[in-house]
């Protein structure tokens, strides 16, 4: 097993206030803004986002979690139909603009059960998804709005997102099995 860095703390510091600036000139109405970040580390990043909001732009946009599981042990034991556990939304989701945050976008079903489960809290105006890594291999028709760096991997590559919060080092590695 190989691992090596693709990101730093610096990099990911600057991809996420990029994706921020993008946020912003995407011209949402702010006052309808809500990030959903997706279990664990979509969460740190959703709440990271929202700090940024708040320097720049002087905002406080209200930040919900979603806990979906996909019960997997490696690639091979991946669930058709990732699950739904938990969710935290700070408020109704009717007429909200809504950004979905999430670590890794891969095969796009995680965020297919998100989009279900934010329905039942309201019908947002609009929903859009940003994630700190694409790393291919879609089998929906999903895609990023907001994207931190494209990693193109093989599908024995495994990312691996260490943020601050959990892992004591903001950083991502690409594990080459
Ligand atoms: P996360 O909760 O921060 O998203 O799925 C549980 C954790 O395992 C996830 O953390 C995810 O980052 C990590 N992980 C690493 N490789 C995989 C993978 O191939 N699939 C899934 N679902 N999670 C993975
Ligand atoms: P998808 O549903 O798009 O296949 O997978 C997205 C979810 O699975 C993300 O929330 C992410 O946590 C996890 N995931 C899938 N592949 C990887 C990976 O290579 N590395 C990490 N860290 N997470 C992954
Ligand atoms: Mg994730």
């Amino acid at each position: 097993m190989v691992k090596k860095e693709v990101i730093d703390e610096v990099t990911m510091k600057r991809a996420l206030t990029r994706i921020t600036y993008e946020i912003i000139e995407r011209n949402y109405n702010i006052d309808q803004l809500v990030l959903v970040g997706i279990k664990t580390r979509g969460i740190y990043i959703a709440r990271r986002i929202a700090q940024r909001l708040q320097q720049l732009e002087n905002v406080q946009v209200p930040v919900g979690a979603l806990d979906i599981t996909l019960y997997r042990d490696d690639q091979k034991n991946l669930q058709d139909q990732p699950e739904l556990y938990g969710s935290d939304i700070p408020t109704n989701l009717e007429g909200k603009e809504v950004i979905v945050v999430d670590d890794v976008l891969f095969t796009g079903r995680t965020i297919r059960a998100a989009l279900d489960a934010i329905m039942d809290f309201g019908r947002p105006q609009k929903i859009a998804l940003a994630v700190l890594i694409d790393r291919g291999h879609r089998e929906l028709p999903i895609r990023a709005d907001f994207v931190g760096k494209n990693i193109p991997t093989s599908s024995t590559e495994e990312i691996i997102v260490e943020m601050l919060e959990t892992d004591g080092a903001d950083r991502v590695l690409i594990n080459k099995k």
